[in-house]
């Protein structure tokens, strides 16, 4: 008969995992838990809006987001939206006006979630969007930036800028031309059909999809799966799959990963002893894989 799955993953855990709450106290509209498996959860808590991001939002997501990248015991970050209803449905409307969203706090409107979407870009640890409901407009974009998305059964997915005025020529536009191709790309945007769970599948838009209630234990499962593995190998991985998209940024993340190693070889550490030592440095005494 035929040979079963080898690779181990249908071993890996479904069982739920302890969050401890870190959310810091003065955030209002998003939490993050902690898991002591190696795990952060970064949950926007705004059901009343589907999820919708605001200004403060956002700003507390690039918070999580720095805080889950500087802690040494986090090796994967998921990224949702309280309950089953939605992920996230992209920038709060009433809160936009000329020129961007504001929120009060702000010296002039603007679009906060473009620095967002670089700062996911560009975390070395992978992001996995967990989507319940609704990932629509910028939230569909932030699913997409997603190193990987689990969808609950009931997710679905779409953009809505040209029907509200409004469009993602950045990631939101380049990002998905990849994932699902040109054609499929221009479908979603021209025309504003939302994409159910199944199709996102087909269409290659999502890595999985489970029944809503399983939705978390099997995202912990893959992240279980994924902080066994070596960081150093999953950060170059990520730039270097983002390299290939992202030009001249992509490459500065990928050589600044490279340049990090470099750092702890022999080579690399004599640079600086010299330096610091006043001398010429002897690089040709080091061993190196040339
Ligand atoms: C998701 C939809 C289709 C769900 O429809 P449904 O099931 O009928 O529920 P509703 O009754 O419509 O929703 C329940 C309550 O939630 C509120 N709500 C939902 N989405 C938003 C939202 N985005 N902003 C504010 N409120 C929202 C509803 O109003 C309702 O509240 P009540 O009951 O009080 O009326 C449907 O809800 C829908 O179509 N939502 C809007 C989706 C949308 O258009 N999102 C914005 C799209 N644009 C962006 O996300 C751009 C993001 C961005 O920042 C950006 C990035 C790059 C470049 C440009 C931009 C840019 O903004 O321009």
């Amino acid at each position: 008969g035929p040979r079963t799955s080898s690779d181990g993953f249908h071993l890996v855990s479904r069982a739920p995992t302890t969050w401890v709450d870190a959310t810091p106290i003065k955030y209002i509209d998003t939490t993050l838990h902690l898991s002591a498996e190696g795990i952060a959860k970064l949950t926007i808590c705004r059901p009343e809006v589907l999820n919708a991001f605001r200004p403060q939002t956002v700003l507390e997501l690039s918070e999580s987001l720095h805080s889950a990248r500087n802690n040494t015991q986090v090796g994967v970050i998921i990224l949702t939206g309280l309950g089953d209803e939605a992920f996230c449905t992209g920038g709060d409307q009433r809160h936009r006006g000329s020129g961007g969203y504001a929120d009060g706090a702000e010296p002039t409107p603007r679009l906060h979630v473009l620095d967002l979407q670089t700062q996911m870009r560009r975390c070395p640890k992978p992001i996995i969007a967990m989507v319940a409901g609704y990932a629509i407009g910028g939230g569909h974009i932030l699913h997409m930036i997603a190193d990987l998305t689990i969808a609950a059964d009931n997710a679905v997915f779409g953009q809505t800028g040209p029907r509200v005025g409004s469009f993602d020529a950045g990631y939101g536009s380049s990002r998905m031309a990849r994932l699902v191709g040109q054609k499929k790309a221009r479908e979603l945007w021209f025309l504003c059909n939302f994409v159910p769970a199944a199709d996102a599948l087909a269409m290659g838009l999502v890595n999985a999809v489970v029944p809503t209630a399983e939705l978390e234990l099997e995202t912990l499962r893959w992240c279980r799966r994924i902080v066994q593995h070596s960081p150093t190998a999953l950060q170059f991985l990520k730039a270097a799959l983002n390299a290939d998209e992202d030009g001249a940024a992509g490459l500065q993340e990928l050589g600044g990963a490279a340049t990090r190693l470099f750092y702890h070889s022999d080579e690399g550490k004599e640079g600086a002893a010299a330096f610091l030592q006043k001398r010429e440095p002897q690089f040709r005494a080091m061993p190196s894989a040339r």
